[in-house]
């Protein structure tokens, strides 16, 4: 068993590569659900839909969230009865959303509505909501008009655009957080844990902080290993080195070493920061250089069977 712990896109452009490298069986996603929230009376599942659209080869390729083929009529209709729709559910998508809520509201939690919707898609890997507890990431802005106020991920990140400072994130509800069913299994029986190239700040934190699960990992660090979200001082996607920086990291593969050091043991950095290697190394991690840019399927194939290597001893 490969088990990755995952966000959203950067997450699930390496599992389709994982899926390629190992039998998809062997793969088990573990994936953040502190982005979720509730809206128009439906739950949002964002990185959960990511990994499995991704995954079914059915995601909007334009956005890598969110379905391919989208029309938005109803996005239209709510629009047209004055409401202030941020959020973009596209008609597709809200057929996900409702068969999420219905089932939720049934009494079903959310790691078996997960499990199955992923099966009706035809997945043979595993996709684990980190938990069926509710946890939600609350962001605390530091500039613009707002500045001191706390607000929800999604309105951080789609309603401002992620274009206002940070001053401090937090996960509301993670102290009472169970691991979802499975999760600590796939983390003690894996041969090697992956933390994908996520937002380490709120993506990837998130996963770790749920109670169990960072003693989890910490307790296979030989056998863990991250693919670093920052190449070059900058991001693959979205605001993750800005936010690094305005919580007071720096960008760059030496600050994701330190970040991870208790969990990982083997960190893989792009070629264009082999030159970092030996800090990556002083900060006790072990740096394993690879293309890191996943501009490919096969790409992301490659960068997993890598991965995975850096950690599985040679036969
Ligand atoms: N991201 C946006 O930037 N704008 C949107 O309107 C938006 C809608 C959306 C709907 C469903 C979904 O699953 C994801 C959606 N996302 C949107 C992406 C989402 O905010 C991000 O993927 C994350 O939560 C960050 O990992």
């Amino acid at each position: 068993m490969i088990t990755v712990l995952s966000g959203g896109v950067g997450a699930a452009r390496y599992l389709v590569g994982q899926v390629r490298a190992t039998p998809p069986e062997q793969v088990a996603a573990v994936v953040n659900v502190a982005d979720d929230m509730t809206l128009h009376g439906l739950r949002v599942s964002p990185d959960l839909d990511t990994v499995v659209y991704t995954l079914a080869g059915v995601v909007n390729p334009a956005t890598g969230w969110g379905r391919d083929g989208e029309t938005w009529n109803a996005l239209d209709e709510l629009r047209a009865c004055g409401l202030d729709a941020w959020f973009a559910l596209g008609d597709r998508d809200l057929g996900a959303h409702l068969f999420r809520t219905s089932l939720l509201a049934r009494g079903l939690p959310l790691s078996e509505i997960t499990a199955r919707m992923a099966a009706a898609r035809g997945l043979k890997c595993r996709v684990l909501p980190v938990s069926d507890d509710r946890i939600e990431t609350r962001v605390t802005l530091a500039s613009g008009d707002r500045t001191g106020a706390e607000v929800g991920f999604q309105e951080y990140f789609v309603k401002l655009g992620h274009e206002v400072a940070v001053s401090k994130v937090r996960f509301d509800g993670i102290e009472d957080a169970r691991p979802g069913p499975g999760v600590l299994e796939a983390i003690e029986e894996a041969e090697a844990v992956v933390i994908a190239p996520s937002n380490p700040v709120v993506s990837i934190d998130p996963v770790l902080a749920v109670p169990g699960v960072r003693e989890a990992v910490a307790a296979r660090r030989d056998r863990s290993v991250a693919v670093s979200p920052i190449v070059a001082g900058a991001a693959l996607k979205g605001p993750t080195a800005r936010m690094l920086k305005e919580l007071g990291s720096e960008a760059d593969v030496a600050s994701i070493a330190r970040r991870y050091r208790d969990v990982v043991s083997a960190l893989v950095i792009d070629e264009a920061d082999a030159g970092r290697a030996g800090e990556v190394r002083a900060a006790g991690v072990r740096p394993v250089v690879a293309p890191a840019v996943m501009s490919s399927p096969e790409a992301a194939a490659a960068l997993a069977r890598r991965t995975v290597a850096a950690v599985i001893p040679p036969p």
